[in-house]
C-alpha cells in the first residue's frame, strides 16, 4: 500500500494544494465589556472598504495622517509598481512628534524605557521632539542630505528611535541592521545601500552582560568605502577605539546642537527606509518602504488592530527595532498615534524568567504584542512565572511572526490574558509594511490558531498551483490588490522584485506562505510553502503537525520537517521541546499526532531536544533541521541565533537507531 501511495506523487494526479488535517472548534467572541469601549464592533469598516478600497484608504489617510499638500491621485497602479497619494507631501517625524506637541501633548510620556540592568528613562513627546530635532541638525552638520542613506546598528535604546526619526525628518533613508548581526552582515548591507553614515553604540546589555557593537562596526567599516562618519552612543561603557576624523561620540555632537530643525515636507513616495531580509537563499534583499502609504498603513493598523485608547493605553511590543515589527509597531505606528509605550532593552529571562511580567505590572501595560516563539518559551518556563505578578492591567494581547499553535494561544489566553483579553494573531511581512490579516478585537470572534480575516482594505485569496481560487481547504496565500504599506521594490534590483513576488501567479502578490480556509471563511496560516512535506502524495503543512504535537500536555514547542523516505517519498521527522518538568515517550507522541490529525502525519522519528535552531528574530529554521534529518552537511548558518544547537541535534541523529 505504501508503494502505491508513493507512486501517486509520481503520477499526474493532482496534489497541488496543501491538505487541511486539523480542525479547531473553540470560538471566542469579544466580551460585552471589551465591546463597550471598542472602536469597531461591527462590519462597517469591512463594508466600506469592500465598496471602494481606494476611497477607504483615502479616508484613513485623511483622518489619521497630517499632510502638508494634498494628493492628486490616491493610487497609480502599474503592476507591480504602486504609487500612493502622488502629489501629496508630508513629514513622518512631524506626524510622530510635532503634531502631538502642537496639540498640547508635549508632556505625555512617549516611551517608558527600561534597560536590562534595571535603569530607566521616561521620555515625553516634547523630549523626543527636542532630541530628534537636535540629532537631525547633527546629521545635517555631517553632510547628510535628503535622499542619502544612513545605517543604524544599535541596541534597544531610545537613541535607535531618535536616529530613525531624525533621518525621516531630513529625508534621509535609514537602514537598520539588527544589533545581533555580524560585522560581515553589516558591511554587506552598508555597501548595498551605499550609506554615508553609521550610527552605533559602544555596546548594549544582553543576559546581564555588555555585548560590544563598536568593534563589529569598526570591522565592518574596513570594507565600506561610502561611510564618511560613525556616530557612537555611549551605552555599554566598554572600551572602544575612536578613529580620529571618522568617529564621534553621540553626546559630544548633541551637546549644544540646536533643537530647532523644521520638519521638511517630503513627497508621498519619497524613500523612508530600507530593511534587509535574509530569506533562505541569495543575498539579502533591501526592501524599500516609502513615506505616505507606509505611514497611513501603520497608523491605521496600530489604531484598529490594537483598538487603541490613546489617552489610557500603555502599549508594549517586545520586538527589536532591527525588525520590521519594531519599525512599524515600536517607532512609526505607536508614535504616529501619540500613544504611550514601553521599550525594553534586554532578554525575557534576566534576572529571572518573570522579567516581562514584572515590566507589565510596573508600567501597567494594557496592550502586549509578542511572538509565538516567546509564548512557547513562557510555556516551557511554566505558569508560575506570570502568576507572580499582577497582570490585571492587560486588556488586549497580540502575536506576530509565526503561526501560533492553538495550545500556545490557549496558554496565552489563560495565563497572560486572565481569560479576559482578546488575542489578535496578526499576519504580515517585512514586505507588507504593516499588519494585513488579523481580527479586529471588538468585532471578530476569534478561533485559537487562526489569523481570521484580511483587514478592511486588504484582499487576500488562496489559490492552487494553477492559480485557481480555493474557496475551502489549503492553498497558496496571495494578495490581489495593492495596499498603501506595500514594498515599492528591492533596492537596486527591479528584476528580482518582479520575479520574487509577482511572477508565480499572474497579477497576484505571493510571498511564500501556505494557508487554509475553513468552512466559515477563517484563514489559518500553514507556514512557508517551501517547508510543506510530501508524505505518500499528501501535502502536509509543518504547522498542523507541530500544533498536534504542542497539543500534548508535555510539549512546549515542536518543529517538524520532511526527510527523504524510500517508502513514502518523505517522512515526518519531529523535534520537540518539553514543558518544564514534563516527561513523555516517543511512541506516545507519535500516537498522539496520529489520533489528533491522522496516521498520515505520524512522525517517523521524534527527537526530544532542549532547543531548536532559530533565526535571530525567533523563527524556526526548518531548512537546517532538514539537513540534520537527512544527514547532510549543514547549510548556511549565518542567520542562526545560536549555532551550537545544530551540533547537538546532529549528535542525537547519529546516535539514534532509526526504525
Ligand atoms: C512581521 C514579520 C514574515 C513571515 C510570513 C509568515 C510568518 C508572520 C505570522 C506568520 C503565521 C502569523 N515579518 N508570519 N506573522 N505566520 N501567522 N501571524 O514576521 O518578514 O520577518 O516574516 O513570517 O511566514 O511570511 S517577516
Amino acid at each position: 500500500r505504501a508503494g502505491l501511495a508513493y507512486d501517486r506523487t509520481m503520477s499526474d494526479e493532482p496534489h497541488d494544494t496543501i491538505d487541511a488535517l486539523s480542525s479547531e472548534n473553540r470560538t471566542f467572541p469579544p466580551s460585552a465589556t471589551f465591546k463597550a469601549d471598542s472602536l469597531v464592533v461591527d462590519t462597517s469598516l469591512y463594508d466600506e472598504a469592500n465598496e471602494d478600497d481606494e476611497a477607504f484608504w483615502a479616508r484613513q489617510a485623511t483622518e489619521l495622517v497630517d499632510w502638508s499638500e494634498p494628493w492628486d491621485t490616491v493610487l497609480d497602479w502599474q503592476l507591480p509598481y504602486a504609487k500612493w497619494f502622488e502629489g501629496a507631501t508630508l513629514n513622518v517625524a512631524h506626524n510622530c512628534l510635532d503634531r502631538h506637541v502642537a496639540a498640547g501633548k508635549g508632556g505625555k510620556v512617549a516611551i517608558h524605557w527600561e534597560g536590562e540592568p534595571g535603569d530607566t528613562r521616561k521620555i515625553t513627546y516634547q523630549d523626543l521632539l527636542d532630541e530628534v530635532s537636535q540629532f537631525s541638525n547633527v546629521l545635517k552638520g555631517l553632510g547628510v542630505d535628503k535622499g542619502d542613506r544612513v545605517n543604524i546598528y544599535l541596541p534597544m535604546i531610545p537613541e535607535a528611535a531618535v536616529a530613525m526619526l531624525a533621518c525621516a525628518r531630513i529625508g534621509a533613508a535609514h537602514s537598520v541592521v539588527f544589533g545581533g548581526f555580524s560585522s560581515q552582515s553589516l558591511s554587506d548591507r552598508i555597501n548595498d545601500a551605499e550609506a554615508k553614515v553609521l550610527i552605533t553604540a559602544d555596546g548594549g546589555y544582553r543576559r546581564g552582560e555588555v555585548f560590544p557593537l563598536k568593534p563589529a562596526a569598526d570591522e565592518a567599516c574596513e570594507s565600506t568605502p561610502t561611510i564618511e562618519h560613525m556616530i557612537v552612543v555611549k551605552r555599554g561603557g566598554n572600551d572602544v577605539t575612536m578613529v580620529e576624523g571618522r568617529d564621534h561620540w553621540y553626546h559630544d555632537l548633541m551637546d549644544g546642537a540646536s533643537t530647532d530643525c523644521p520638519a521638511e515636507p517630503m513627497e508621498a513616495e519619497h524613500l523612508l527606509f530600507l530593511l534587509y531580509t535574509s530569506g533562505t537563499t541569495g543575498k539579502p534583499k533591501g526592501i524599500m518602504h516609502t513615506t505616505g502609504g507606509y505611514l497611513t498603513q501603520v497608523t491605521y493598523t496600530h489604531k484598529y488592530v490594537f483598538d487603541l485608547q490613546p489617552e489610557t493605553d500603555v502599549f508594549w511590543c517586545t520586538a527589536d527595532v532591527g525588525w520590521i515589527t519594531g519599525h512599524s509597531y515600536i517607532v512609526y505606528g505607536p508614535l504616529s498615534n501619540g500613544c504611550t509605550q514601553v521599550m525594553y532593552e534586554g532578554v525575557p529571562n534576566h534576572p529571572g524568567n518573570d522579567r516581562f511580567w514584572e515590566i507589565v505590572e510596573k508600567y501597567g501595560v494594557t496592550i502586549f504584542y509578542t511572538a509565538p516563539t516567546a509564548i512557547r518559551t513562557f510555556m516551557k518556563w511554566g505558569a508560575d512565572e506570570p502568576a507572580k505578578h499582577d497582570l490585571s492591567s492587560l486588556r488586549l494581547l497580540g502575536t506576530v511572526g509565526e503561526p501560533i499553535n492553538p495550545e500556545a494561544w490557549m496558554w496565552y489566553h489563560e495565563h497572560i490574558g486572565g481569560e479576559r483579553c482578546p488575542i489578535v494573531d496578526t499576519w504580515w511581512q517585512t514586505e507588507t509594511g504593516g499588519i494585513m490579516i488579523s481580527p479586529l478585537p471588538g468585532a471578530t470572534t476569534t478561533k485559537p490558531g487562526s489569523a481570521t480575516f484580511p483587514l478592511p482594505g486588504v484582499t487576500a485569496e488562496l489559490v492552487d498551483d494553477e492559480a485557481q481560487p480555493v474557496p475551502v481547504g489549503g492553498g497558496y496565500l496571495t494578495l490581489t490588490r495593492p495596499w498603501p504599506g506595500m514594498l515599492r521594490g528591492i533596492w537596486g534590483d527591479p528584476d528580482r522584485y518582479r520575479e520574487t513576488y509577482w511572477s508565480r501567479f499572474e497579477g497576484r502578490y505571493f510571498a511564500g506562505d501556505g494557508a487554509k480556509l475553513d468552512d466559515a471563511g477563517y484563514l489559518w496560516l500553514l507556514g512557508r510553502v517551501d517547508d510543506v512535506m510530501n508524505v505518500s502524495g499528501h501535502r502536509i503543512s509543518t504547522t498542523e503537525v507541530e500544533s498536534a504535537l504542542v497539543s500534548h500536555p508535555a510539549v512546549a514547542e515542536a518543529a517538524v520537517v520532511g526527510a527523504t523516505d524510500a517508502t513514502t517519498g518523505q517522512a515526518v521527522i519531529a523535534y520537540v521541546i518539553l514543558r518544564g518538568g514534563a516527561d513523555v515517550g516517543e511512541q506516545d507522541l507519535r500516537a498522539h499526532v496520529a489520533s489528533e490529525i491522522g496516521a498520515i502525519a505520524k512522525p517517523r522519528k521524534v527527537f526530544i531536544t532542549p532547543d531548536l535552531p532559530k533565526t535571530r528574530s525567533g523563527k524556526i529554521m526548518r531548512r537546517l533541521l532538514r539537513d540534520v534529518a537527512e544527514g547532510r552537511l549543514i547549510g548556511d548558518t549565518t542567520t542562526l541565533a545560536d549555532a551550537s544547537i545544530v551540533d547537538e541535534l546532529q549528535a542525537k541523529a547519529a546516535a539514534s537507531t532509526d526504525d
